[in-house]
């Protein structure tokens, strides 16, 4: 593949840290064998293990202040998919690619597909809009979508989301997100009973149309584009909705959606327990649903995550599946790297969790000793499990340093001789 990075930068680039991993992957894997772990099997997992890239993750994304375009930004969705290729060349952590429509909507479907499959990825969620107006459409999302007081409007979203999923039908995908800015700014602007039946309507119709095979997942978001109420606000809201609509729906959880400091890795154990839990938009907020990347302000809480999510796998929790996908604004640097460098926080977060000794932490648990119970986790976070993770990426072709190795390519400069500026553009994050 012509826009791939080439094997020799790779290998070139992997040759000078081979020695040093497989030194520190030894050191790590004596220690890991002394607390009765074999970092061969955690390292298949880690392998194993995939996360989502949104297609509009590549682009630049701003505030709503502003936005700074970056160099070679992609066009359209073949560019978009050829820098998500990157990402999974180097990382070997992305293997799917969720699309957004209209953003990425192709004129030949078919098209899409054999790009996809040329580049070795395939499609995760599909992604509808009803949060803003595409152009020439009948009626305006302004005051609402699914929920509308308008049953024009209402049906011209339904409508949306049944084409999102023939889309998606074609290109393999098997699920459908669902995320409405619907809402108020004002107390009295809208009935928060009525909107809410209304949602429910309009989404019980896009339910009946998912084929046999397929999820749909709701998410929900505490506030922004509505600042006063939110009509899918809270995961509580969220069950309601999975409840009402039957066994393929399921709850989403963005990890930037929650009021600061809110309890996520509960919310995740009970979506667990009660069998809703669809899957996740990962990335870091420190004030609001700033998008942030994933694990950089709190690695901990992403780690805390995990751990639910290993304790439902290792006790084989029934009806646990959840999709995991990336979901983040790349305001001030390279969405590549950014995208690279979250993919790896997740794996980091995932190969944490799985060395937590659990037999332990459920002793510690049921004697009540709150002291070694905590620390049992804390032993799991301390350790540096990069050696795990590059060792996983080397072995699956992928780069041991894949931001350096990203740099040394020189990709981002050939892109943008290829790819003229666009002032503004679409894009943006959900
Ligand atoms: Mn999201």
């Amino acid at each position: 593949m012509s826009t791939m990075i080439g094997k020799s930068v790779l290998d070139a680039e992997n040759e000078r840290r081979e020695k040093a991993l497989r030194d520190d992957y030894a050191s790590l894997g004596e220690r890991l064998s002394r607390r009765g772990i074999d970092i061969e099997a955690i390292k298949r997992k880690v392998a194993a293990y995939g996360v989502a890239v949104p297609s509009w993750g590549v682009g630049t994304g701003g505030t709503r202040f502003a936005r700074f375009p970056g160099k070679g930004e992609p066009r359209n969705i073949f560019d978009k998919l050829e820098d998500c290729a990157i990402i999974q060349q180097l990382t070997r952590a992305t293997p799917n690619v969720s699309l957004h429509i209209p953003w990425d909507k192709v004129s030949d479907i078919s098209e899409l597909r054999q790009k996809g499959a040329a580049l070795g990825l395939g499609f995760d969620a599909m992604n509808s809009n009803t949060f803003s107006d595409a152009p020439g459409q009948a009626h305006s999302y302004k005051f609402g979508s699914l929920s509308h007081s308008d049953a024009a409007t209402r049906a011209q979203a339904v409508e949306h989301n049944l084409e999102c999923i023939d889309i998606g039908r074609q290109l393999g995908s098997k699920a459908l997100t669902v995320w409405v800015g619907d809402g108020s700014n004002f107390p009295g602007q809208s009935n928060f009973t009525k909107s809410f039946e209304r949602y429910l309507e309009a989404m019980k119709a896009v339910y009946a149309a998912l084929p046999e095979d397929w999820r749909v997942f709701t998410e929900h978001k505490m506030f922004e584009p509505a600042f006063y109420s939110t009509v899918v606000q809270d995961w509580g809201t969220n069950y309601l909705i999975a409840q009402e609509l039957g066994p393929k729906a399921f709850c989403l959880v963005d990890l930037g959606h929650h009021a600061p400091n809110v309890n996520i890795e509960m919310i995740v154990a009970r979506l667990i327990q009660f069998k809703k839990l669809g899957g996740f938009h990962f990335n870091d907020s420190k004030y609001g649903d700033d998008d942030l990347d994933t694990g950089s302000i709190d690695p901990y809480r992403l780690f805390l995550v995990f751990n639910e999510l290993v304790d439902a796998e290792t006790r084989g929790a029934e009806g646990f599946d959840p999709a995991h996908m990336l979901d983040q604004s790349h305001n001030v640097t390279d969405p590549i790297e950014s995208l690279m460098t979250s993919a790896m926080e997740v794996c980091r977060a995932y190969a944490q969790a799985l060395i937590v000794d659990r037999a332990a932490l459920d002793g510690f648990q049921q004697e009540n000793d709150a002291l070694m119970a905590t620390e049992t986790l804390k032993a799991a976070f301390r350790t540096d499990v990069e050696p795990i993770l590059a060792m996983a990426r080397l072995e699956g072709g992928g780069a041991i340093a894949p931001v350096a190795t990203y740099r040394a390519s020189g990709y981002r400069a050939k892109v943008a001789g290829e790819r003229p500026a666009v002032a503004g553009g679409g894009g943006g994050i959900v």
